[in-house]
This record gives structure tokens, C-alpha cells and sequence, in this order.
């Protein structure tokens, strides 16, 4: 296909309509356009002593790497080869008026079907940095995702030293079973997920595991450079601490945004989040590992407290095997990390970021000022005692604002408001919660079964939104990565206990807050944040970790089209799935 690249006089493009002008005023070239075709496959993998057939785009596990420029278009065509309902979705892409390429089932789109096809189709606007592509449909993203990297125009440079070279470090998790399979046991028996059996680095378990050494990543280097680390929790259902042995880590980026780069020896990702980190390697030639293992907020919750790791080999350290002798070879230098539930770690290294910039336009007039609490329950029996083996006899459950968020399934809820369809949603979804309780308290069991419901909150195009995230304390308190969808937000306070109205607008940070799509919401504690609703369309807001996903932590945001055509959501493409 043709491509149009830094044409500084795009007439014919517009012509031949492949390419759109940037608005940025800076801009005098066009982005390039990158044509992919991605087949979602099953796929043969072996890990730890077995070999599985998982979900895979192109046989490849992670994902092909999409490698493109802010400002670029992508064109990517999935075709469905697999037996399962598929969707994609560009995670932390603002899918301005592209709504319809943004991809979780049921709420943009219906599923690809097997054998179907759908071609997203949507710009990089105004975004640099490191994000990721993932399934959106049951526990799919399980094995389906990859990186999506975002370098700068052709012209402009990092804010920071250009690295000597970069490598993208995707966090996941392994199950020896279908994940599918662990998801659906869940659904029918009530009870929490199994816990995966294996974190991986860029899809290997790495050499602390059973039959994983000879596969372990390495991440070759040389002395004396600086190169960038893009990581990137894929994982399904875990924080996770990053670190490299005997190496600071510089932080300049998360979530495609750019923060003031600051020093630390550990990193905290939860699911969904990003962070570009730089890397110098002053230290003796050797083998360093890095690793990642969980952070497990809660307290009585089961989760695989297992370690991944890859080596950092400088060029001429000679790694140790059967037939090296010993006297001069270099074992892997271990690192120490955080305790399982070093909280405090957390919260240090969130706090730390900052916006690059320090003349950034947080919203400071409000029209929507909203309180979301957010966390799990327990549902009573009804009716078979087999589907109810959670909690003496309960299903676990999980809200915001107390309504447990159902997926419509005859219809998406974007098509459903677009074309004028009642009976997909409402739009009754609770600006504050039903009840005033203490939060983070000793709750009262009254209090602890939410309602399921398909429910949106609906916007007007540009209003300025002020949401409180409010963890509780119900079943069990928990550190809950909030992923929205359509937008970046700034993450303006955090703290624990309950947000107090009165005293904690004082420690609002409106000068260098950080821009992200995704807010860790502190265990048994509560986050601020701000964005403008300028991007009309049906927004996922959700829990990250998959398992809260499923059980209904999540809400709709419906935003309004504004006035005229660039400021209303495009029509739908022609190969748009229907249910
Ligand atoms: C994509 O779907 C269309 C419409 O069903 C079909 O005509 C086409 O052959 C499909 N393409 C591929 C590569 O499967
Ligand atoms: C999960 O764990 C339970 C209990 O150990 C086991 O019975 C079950 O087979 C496991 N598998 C799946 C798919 O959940
Ligand atoms: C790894 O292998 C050892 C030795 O064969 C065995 O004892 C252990 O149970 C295995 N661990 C796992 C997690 O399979
Ligand atoms: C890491 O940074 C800290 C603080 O700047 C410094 O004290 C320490 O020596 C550094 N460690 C290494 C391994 O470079
Ligand atoms: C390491 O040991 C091997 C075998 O003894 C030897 O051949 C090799 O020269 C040694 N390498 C270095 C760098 O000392
Ligand atoms: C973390 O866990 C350890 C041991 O399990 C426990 O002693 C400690 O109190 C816990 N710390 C926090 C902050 O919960
Ligand atoms: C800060 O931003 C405002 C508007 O966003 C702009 O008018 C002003 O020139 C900027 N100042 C600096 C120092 O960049
Ligand atoms: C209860 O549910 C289980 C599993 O879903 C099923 O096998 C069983 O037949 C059901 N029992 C009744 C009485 O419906
Ligand atoms: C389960 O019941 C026991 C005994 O009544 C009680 O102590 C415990 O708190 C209950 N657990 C949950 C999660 O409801
Ligand atoms: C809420 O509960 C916590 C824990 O029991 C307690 O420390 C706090 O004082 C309570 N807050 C209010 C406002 O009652
Ligand atoms: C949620 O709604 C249910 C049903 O009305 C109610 O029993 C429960 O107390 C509510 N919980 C909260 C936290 O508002
Ligand atoms: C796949 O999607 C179609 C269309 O929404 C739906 O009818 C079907 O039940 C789905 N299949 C599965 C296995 O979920
Ligand atoms: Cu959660």
C-alpha cells in the first residue's frame, strides 16, 4: 500500500485520502500511515516442562511489536483464525472520534466472530511514549498482546539522553491451564480465580523456574551506555516490582506521558500502567538479573508470589553452563526486592511523578464532580449451592458506587447509543454512592452485596471532570489499578483512609501532576483525578486486574458529541462487527 511520509505539502495525499493533516501548530508534516494484518491463531507454546495451545496474533508470544510516530495512522486488519470471540484493544490510545476502534467487547464493539475479520483504523494524536495492545474479551489477553511504541516526529527528540539503544519489557502471566478455563471456573463456582503458575519477561518465566533456563531473555549491553528499558505490566491479575541488579533506574516516562526524571532502585507497575525507565551500565562487567515479582496489597488474598527474571549481560561476561569453568564465568548478580507487601515502596515511588512540564492545564473550574467507590463483594446464595463456594457459601462479587457492571451481550453499548437503541443501558449510574458509610472501616455485612447493573454516566462534550476514587475496605481492602478508557487524566492527590473533602483539596497538586490512563488507587485509601471530556463516545472505566473485571468493577462514561463535525464522533466503519 502507499504511504505518505513528512510531505510537507500534502495536497495529493488529502487527494488520494490517505493521510490527515496534524493539528498541532508545531507540525508541518503528515504521519505515516503502517498497514498491519494481525491473525489471531492457536498456537503451540511450550513453558514450564509443557507445551499449551494458547491464543496467539501471527504464532507469536508476546504479539508482534507495533513501532510507530506520534502522528502516525495505523491501519490494522485482525483477522479471527482462532475458535474464540476476539476484540483489540490499543490501550491508552485516545481513540479521538475513533471511538469505534477502541475494541472492549460489547462496549465499542461486538466480538469478532471465528473466521470474521474487522480493520481498526485510528491516529496517534499528541502521544509519546510506551503502550501496549491486549484482547478485550474474557481472559483472552491472557497470551493476545504486545507493545505499541510511540517515538517522536521525525525531527524531534526524547526530553532526555538519547539512549545508545531500547528494549521493550512486557510483564505477564503464565498459566499452566487454558486461562479461559480458569476464568469460567470462577464465573460457575463463585470462588476467586486460580492463581497463575508463572510471571514471564517478554513471554519466558526465566531461569528460577522449572525447565525455563535455557529460554531465559537476556538484554545484551556494553559498558558505559544508557539505554531505555520500556516496561510494561501486561500481567493479568498483579502489581508487580520491577528491579535490575545494582542498577538505578531513571524514570522519565509513564503511560506515554513524560515525568521529571527522577532516581530509584524499584519500580511499581499494576496492570495496565507503563514505565520508561533509563538504565546506565557503570557497573563491573557481569550478569545482572532483573526481575519482577508481586505486590500482593491485601491481606488474606492468595496470589503467586513466584519471581521472573531476565539477564542484563554485558557483552563480554560469559554466562555459566555445563561446560564453562567455573573460575571465570559470571552466575547472575540477584537483586534484593521489596516485601510482597511493601506498601510503603509504593507509595514512595508513586508520589514521586511528576509531569515533565510545569505549565500543563489542569481543569480548575469543575462541571462534574464525581465520588466513585470502588471494590469487591460477596453475593448470597441463590438457588445452587455448587455455583455459591466462595466465602461461607457466597460468590465474590466487585462495584463502583455499588453497581456491578454486567456486559450487555446482544449489543454494544456505543452501537446501542449511536443508533438510539433502548434497553442496552441507562444512564442511572450514581455521580456519588448510595450510601455514606465509613469506607475503609469495619463495614457492616448490610452493606457488602451491590447491585448488578448496565449502567452509564453521560457527559457533555467539554466538561471538566473532578472523579474521587475511593477504595473500601468491604471483603477486603486492595491497591486497584483504574484503568480509563478515551482519555488521559491528571492523577492531582493520593491518600489512605477516607478522602476528607474539607482538608484534602489542599494537597491537590495542580502545577506537575502526572498524566495517565491508569490510577493506582492506594490500598484502603482513595486517588483524585482530573481530565475534559472532550472525546464524544462510550469510555470504559475499569479495574485492571482482570479478575475484579470480571466480577463487575467497572462503569460506562458517555460523552456527548459537541458542536460540529470535529468535535462529533465519526461514523461507524462499513466492516464493524454486529452482534
Ligand atoms: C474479511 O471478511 C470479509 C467479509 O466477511 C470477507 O469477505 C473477507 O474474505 C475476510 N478477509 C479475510 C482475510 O478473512
Ligand atoms: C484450580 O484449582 C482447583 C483447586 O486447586 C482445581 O481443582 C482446579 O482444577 C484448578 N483449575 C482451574 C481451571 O481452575
Ligand atoms: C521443579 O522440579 C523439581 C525437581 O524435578 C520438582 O521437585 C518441583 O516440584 C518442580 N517445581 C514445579 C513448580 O513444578
Ligand atoms: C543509586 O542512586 C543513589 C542515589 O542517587 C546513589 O546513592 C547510589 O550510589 C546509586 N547506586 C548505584 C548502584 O548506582
Ligand atoms: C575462561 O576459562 C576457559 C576454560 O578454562 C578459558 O579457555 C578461557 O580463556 C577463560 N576466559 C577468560 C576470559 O579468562
Ligand atoms: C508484611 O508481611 C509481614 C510478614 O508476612 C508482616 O510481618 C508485616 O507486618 C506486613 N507489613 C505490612 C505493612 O502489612
Ligand atoms: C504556559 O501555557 C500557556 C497556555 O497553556 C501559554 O500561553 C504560555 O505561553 C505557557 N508558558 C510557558 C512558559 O511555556
Ligand atoms: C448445580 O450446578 C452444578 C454445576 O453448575 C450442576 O452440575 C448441578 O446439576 C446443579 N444442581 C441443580 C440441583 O441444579
Ligand atoms: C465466614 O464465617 C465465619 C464464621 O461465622 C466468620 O468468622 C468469617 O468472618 C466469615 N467470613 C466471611 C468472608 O464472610
Ligand atoms: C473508619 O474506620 C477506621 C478503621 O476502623 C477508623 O480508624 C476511623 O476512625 C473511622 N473513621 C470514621 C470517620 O469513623
Ligand atoms: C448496595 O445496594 C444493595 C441493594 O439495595 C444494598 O443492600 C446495599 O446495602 C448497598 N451497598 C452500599 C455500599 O451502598
Ligand atoms: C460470540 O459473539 C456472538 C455475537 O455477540 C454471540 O452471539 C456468541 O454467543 C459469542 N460466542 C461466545 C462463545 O461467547
Ligand atoms: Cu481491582
Amino acid at each position: 500500500m502507499e504511504t505518505c511520509k513528512n510531505i510537507v505539502n500534502p495536497w495529493w495525499c488529502w487527494l488520494l485520502g490517505l493521510c490527515f493533516l496534524c493539528t498541532s501548530a508545531f507540525c508541518t508534516t503528515v504521519g505515516e500511515t503502517h498497514y498491519h494484518e494481525f491473525v489471531v491463531q492457536a498456537t503451540p507454546v511450550r513453558r514450564l516442562c509443557k507445551t499449551r495451545n494458547i491464543i496467539t496474533v501471527d504464532g507469536q508470544f508476546p504479539g508482534p511489536t507495533l513501532e510507530v510516530r506520534n502522528g502516525d495512522h495505523l491501519v490494522v486488519k485482525v483477522v479471527n483464525q482462532a475458535r474464540y470471540n476476539i476484540t483489540l484493544h490499543w490501550h491508552g490510545i485516545h481513540q479521538q472520534r475513533t471511538a469505534w476502534a477502541d475494541g472492549p467487547v460489547y462496549v465499542t464493539q461486538c466480538p469478532i466472530r471465528p473466521g470474521g475479520n474487522y480493520t481498526y483504523r485510528f491516529t496517534i494524536e499528541r502521544q509519546e511514549g510506551t503502550l501496549w495492545w491486549h484482547a478485550h474479551t474474557s481472559w483472552l489477553r491472557a497470551t493476545v498482546y504486545g507493545a505499541l511504541i510511540i517515538r517522536p516526529k521525525e525531527g524531534f527528540s526524547y526530553p532526555f539522553t538519547i539512549p545508545k539503544r531500547e528494549f521493550p519489557l512486557l510483564l505477564g502471566e503464565w498459566w499452566n491451564v487454558n486461562p479461559i478455563h480458569v476464568v469460567n471456573r470462577a464465573l460457575r463456582t463463585g470462588t476467586a480465580p486460580n492463581v497463575s503458575d508463572a510471571y514471564t519477561i517478554n513471554g519466558q518465566p526465566g531461569d528460577l523456574y522449572n525447565c525455563s533456563e535455557k529460554n531465559t531473555v537476556t538484554i545484551p549491553v556494553e559498558s558505559g551506555e544508557t539505554n531505555l528499558l520500556r516496561v510494561i505490566n501486561s500481567a493479568m491479575n498483579q502489581q508487580l516490582f520491577f528491579t535490575v541488579a545494582n542498577h538505578n533506574l531513571t524514570v522519565v516516562a509513564t503511560d506515554a506521558s513524560y515525568v521529571k526524571p527522577f532516581i530509584t532502585s524499584v519500580i511499581m507497575l499494576g496492570p495496565g500502567e507503563t514505565t520508561d525507565v533509563l538504565i546506565t551500565t557503570d557497573q563491573p562487567t557481569a550478569r545482572y538479573y532483573i526481575a519482577a515479582r508481586a505486590y500482593a496489597s491485601a491481606e488474606n488474598v492468595d496470589f503467586d508470589n513466584t519471581i521472573t527474571t531476565a539477564i542484563l549481560e554485558y557483552m563480554s561476561a560469559i554466562p555459566c553452563t555445563e561446560t564453562t569453568a567455573q573460575s571465570n564465568c559470571s552466575r547472575p548478580i540477584f537483586p534484593s526486592l521489596p516485601a510482597y507487601n511493601d506498601t510503603a515502596a509504593v507509595t514512595a515511588f508513586s508520589r514521586s511523578l511528576r509531569s515533565l512540564s510545569d505549565n500543563i492545564s489542569v481543569p480548575t473550574h469543575i462541571d462534574e464532580n464525581l465520588f466513585f467507590m470502588v471494590g469487591l463483594g460477596l453475593n448470597p446464595c441463590r438457588i445452587n449451592r455448587s455455583n455459591c463456594q466462595g466465602p461461607n457459601g457466597t460468590r465474590f462479587t466487585a462495584s463502583m458506587n455499588n453497581v456491578s457492571f454486567v456486559l450487555p451481550s446482544n449489543f454494544s453499548i456505543l452501537q446501542a447509543y449511536y443508533q438510539g437503541i433502548n434497553g442496552v443501558f441507562t444512564t442511572n449510574f450514581p455521580p456519588v454512592p448510595p450510601t455514606i458509610f465509613n469506607y475503609t472501616g469495619n463495614v457492616s455485612r448490610a452493606l457488602w452485596t451491590p447491585i448488578p447493573g448496565t449502567e452509564a454516566y453521560r457527559m457533555k462534550y467539554g466538561s471538566t471532570v473532578q472523579i474521587v476514587l475511593q477504595g473500601t475496605s468491604i471483603v477486603e481492602a486492595e491497591h486497584h489499578p483504574i484503568h480509563l478508557h478515551g482519555y488521559d487524566f491528571y492523577i492531582i492527590a493520593e491518600g489512605f483512609g477516607n478522602y476528607d473533602p474539607e482538608t484534602d483539596p489542599a494537597k491537590f497538586n495542580l502545577v506537575d501532576p502526572p498524566l495517565r490512563n491508569t490510577m493506582g488507587v492506594p490500598v484502603g485509601g482513595w486517588a483524585v483525578i482530573r481530565f475534559v471530556a472532550d472525546n464524544p463516545g462510550a469510555w470504559f472505566m475499569h479495574c485492571h486486574i482482570d479478575t475484579h473485571l470480571t466480577w463487575g468493577l467497572g462503569m460506562i462514561f458517555l460523552v456527548d458529541n459537541g458542536v460540529g463535525e470535529l468535535e462529533s464522533l465519526l461514523r461507524p466503519p462499513s466492516d464493524l462487527p454486529q452482534c
